[in-house]
């Protein structure tokens, strides 16, 4: 009696062990599924490349720039206009919390800088292009800066009001 029922409950642990088996074989499968869809959404690059453009029209193509905390970021700069840098000059200065960006770019308009950058106020720049004309581009690479919203904007006298955006950290 004793070894009859062994025997049995040998057999059911054989057919368990037999099915474990076949599901570990699908789950197996979904799993791989699963970590392939999902991995390259949790881990972010460590480098990022952004591209901006401005316009005759005195406009960016974007007002928004979005890089994750500890990225090494490129930001390639493009005149896409016709228009000489005389009359068209454009250029991407993205500046520090806390700085007053109209009072920067009034600082800029008075710099006699070339590219419009003031050096008496270099500690308020995070990163910044040379002014371009129409069809020059300029690439530039820095870290990004802490988690944070940031001003950008381009500071040819007169484009602040149109040419700027939030360069976001998060
Ligand atoms: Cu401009």
């Amino acid at each position: 009696m004793n070894v009859l029922r062994f025997g049995m409950l040998a057999f059911s642990a054989l057919s368990l062990s037999l099915f474990a088996c076949n599901s570990g074989g699908n789950q197996s499968s979904t799993a791989t599924d699963t970590t392939t869809t999902t991995a390259p959404t949790t881990t972010p690059s460590k480098e990022v490349t952004l591209e901006l453009s401005g316009s005759d029209q005195m406009q960016y193509d974007k007002q928004l720039l979005h890089v994750s905390p500890g990225q090494d970021v490129t930001l390639i700069f493009h005149h896409a206009g016709k228009m000489p840098k005389t009359a068209m000059g454009h250029n991407f200065v993205l500046l520090q919390q806390g700085t007053d960006m109209h009072a920067f770019d009034s600082a800029a308009r008075v710099s006699g800088d070339p590219n419009f950058i003031p050096q008496k106020l270099s500690s308020e720049i995070i990163a910044h292009t040379k002014l371009l004309g129409g069809g020059e581009s300029d690439t530039i690479k820095f870290a990004a800066p802490p988690a944070g919203s940031y001003d950008y904007l381009c500071t040819f006298p007169g484009h602040s009001a149109t040419m700027f955006g939030k360069f976001v950290v998060q």
